[in-house]
């Protein structure tokens, strides 16, 4: 009983964190690791910073932004062209993806959120959720800590 007790305490500590995706005019999606279930689950394997394979497993970005209502896919044309993701850490560090660099249709590396790095929870301090983009050769867009999704429209100056 106490054991059952501690470990869900564990988890909460790990996944209690939301994860609010929004986009310009919308009302925001948020996000539980509970709700994880209901995406498809892929693993990637990527280069760490020091050169070394790891396998990441959780959602791909794509099926998060589509589930937020974020037009991708073959609705990925025309003036919806003009938008782009923000994805902003605890540490209010952000950076920003072109949502075709995101989409299937436009390329095969598909970056994802991350929850797991080798079959376990990422470690505290770059976790719950961690921004994988494979191939990328240096490792700054891998963004933890990630707290929000953000799309927004680019506008003419
Ligand atoms: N939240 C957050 N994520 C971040 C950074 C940061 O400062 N804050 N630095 C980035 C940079 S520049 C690098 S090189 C990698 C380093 O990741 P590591 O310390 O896990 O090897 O994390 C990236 N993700
Ligand atoms: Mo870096």
């Amino acid at each position: 009983m106490r054991l059952v007790l501690l470990l869900l305490l564990a988890a909460g500590q790990v996944y209690g964190q939301d994860l609010t995706i929004t986009r310009d005019n919308a009302p925001a999606t948020i996000l539980h690791h509970d709700d994880w279930n209901a995406f498809r689950r892929i693993d990637v394997q990527a280069k760490d910073k020091d050169g070394l394979t790891h396998t990441f497993s959780g959602v791909a970005v794509s099926d998060l932004l589509q589930k937020a209502g974020v037009a991708m896919g073959a609705q990925l044309r025309g003036a919806n062209m003009a938008q782009y993701l923000v994805v902003k850490a605890k540490d209010n560090y952000e950076v920003v993806f072109a949502l075709p660099e995101l989409d299937s249709v436009f390329t095969d590396r598909t970056v994802m959120l991350a929850d797991l790095m080798d079959g376990k929870p990422l470690p505290e301090n770059r976790g719950p959720y961690r921004i994988i983009v494979p191939g990328e050769k240096k490792p700054a867009r891998w963004i933890y800590e990630v707290r929000s999704l953000a799309v927004h429209v680019a506008k003419d100056e």
